[in-house]
């Protein structure tokens, strides 16, 4: 599928390190990926509707500032994100609104990517629908079944057979959340599980194939029948196809911790007997009013009503940068002000003639001088993502008049940051 665009990400002068950052499997703030060469990324797209809320926006943030990282410190990242364009909440929402579910996708879709373009998010190289990976889907299901790592179940009351992986023939199942089973049953059914079919053998075997039911769109599944891929394959396939084995980072919301990345994992490894991520990551979630910001709840704040406001979406970038994405977080208009002020003031101090040079002080090349405020970013974002502390040394430099070549730090901060001043 078409991605989005992304403007030119300006060169800089020398190179960041590498970058270190938190990984929910194994609790860890590690450097993922130390070598130069080539970093795999895969960021869970959204599902199609009620398209981009802060939360949202949040993510795929997190996950730009990682692709920004890495290209900084030299590496040639393959960004994969898909989006879920057939599922069972698209299609509940489309019933609901009385609209056919492909235009809802559609026309989401193309917000989603005008809200992306609008805050300078970079673009993956593969943008990958879910429909599209049907028939590797189908590929995956059916070599599953034939490995003894999953069952039919017959539909109740209606033709052919759903499939279900076989969790207890995955020893790794539960490593990557490190969750009890307690914990899995507290989420599992409020994110798309279905622990009460009856004929399961494990209540927690996810789905991974949907036989054809009347009324719901279906594709040709070969002998597995017409039907629909479960929602956890879709993003094992896509990541698999474009990425390979033992990828570098799988990125979502604290939100898909389990089930999604979880089964997602589990099934990649069902599959070829390899780690599916080297890490995961997460972006803690980001609510309203001390409650989740989420499609079901309605409580939502969308990027594009902000810019139909004529909120600057670069101040709508510097809101979310100002929160760590491992701390949960309340969307408030106090935060979007003070992004407001900031940006204005960034932007004053850039505009503002420079002090005088001394008299006898020799002329400066083009390029000299980076001022010291440039490492301080790096390092502040190689270290675990800290774009609040980078903020902070813009804020300082820009305090004390903005010393130094201030056209290598609007560069820097367009760069690594991701604002243009
Ligand atoms: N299509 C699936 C992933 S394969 C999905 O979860 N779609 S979504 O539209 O519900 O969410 C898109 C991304 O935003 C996911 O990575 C999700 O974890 C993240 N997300 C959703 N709500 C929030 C929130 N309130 N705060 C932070 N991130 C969120
Ligand atoms: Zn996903």
């Amino acid at each position: 599928m078409k991605t989005w665009t992304t403007a030119p990400v300006p060169e800089l002068t020398g190179r960041g390190g590498p970058l270190r950052v938190h990984d929910t499997a194994t609790g860890t703030v590690q450097v993922v990926h130390p070598d130069s060469g080539t970093a795999g990324l895969y960021v869970c797209g959204i599902t199609p509707y009620d398209a981009t809320h802060m939360g949202h926006a949040a993510t795929y943030l997190t996950f730009d500032l990682v692709v920004r990282v890495w290209r900084d410190a030299g590496l040639d990242v393959t960004y994969v994100q898909n989006v879920t364009d057939v599922d069972e909440p698209l299609l509940e929402r489309a019933e609901r609104d009385g609209v056919a579910w492909q235009d809802l996708a559609a026309s989401q879709i193309a917000l989603f990517h005008e809200d992306m373009e609008a805050l300078n998010v970079l673009a993956p190289q593969h943008y990958v629908g879910a429909i599209e990976g049907i028939p590797d889907d189908v590929t995956a299901v059916q070599e599953l079944l034939a490995a003894g790592s999953a069952y039919p179940l017959p539909v109740e009351d209606g033709e052919g057979h759903d499939v279900y992986l076989d969790l207890s023939t995955q020893p790794s199942f539960g490593s990557m959340s490190g969750w009890s089973r307690d914990q899995m049953f507290e989420v599992f059914s409020e994110r798309g599980g279905d622990p009460d079919r009856p004929g399961k053998r494990d209540a927690l075997d996810p789905l991974l194939w949907r036989a054809h039911r009347d009324g719901e769109p279906h594709w040709p599944g070969e002998d597995l029948g017409d039907g629909r891929p479960g929602w956890h394959i879709e993003c094992t396939t896509i990541a698999l196809r474009y990425l390979g084995e033992a990828f570098d980072i799988q990125g979502g919301g604290t939100d898909l911790i389990f089930p999604h990345h979880e089964m997602s994992a589990v099934q990649a490894r069902a599959l070829t007997g390899q780690p599916f991520a080297r890490a995961y990551v997460h972006q803690a979630m980001v609510g309203l009013e001390g409650e989740k910001m989420s499609k079901s709840k309605g409580n939502l704040v969308l990027v594009s009503a902000l810019r139909r406001e004529g909120v600057d979406p670069m101040a709508i970038r510097l809101a979310l940068l100002a929160q760590h994405y491992r701390q949960p977080w309340d969307w408030t208009p106090e935060i979007l002000q003070t992004a407001v002020a900031r940006l204005a003031c960034w932007r004053g101090a850039l505009a503002a003639q420079p002090e005088p040079a001394a008299a006898d002080a020799p002329a400066e090349p083009a390029g000299a001088d980076v001022p010291p405020v440039v490492a301080e970013i790096r390092a502040a974002l190689a270290h675990d993502l800290d774009a609040p502390a980078a903020l902070r040394s813009v804020d300082e430099w820009v305090r004390v008049g903005a010393p130094g070549n201030r056209a290598a730090v609007a560069a820097a901060v367009d760069a690594l940051l991701g604002i243009r001043l």
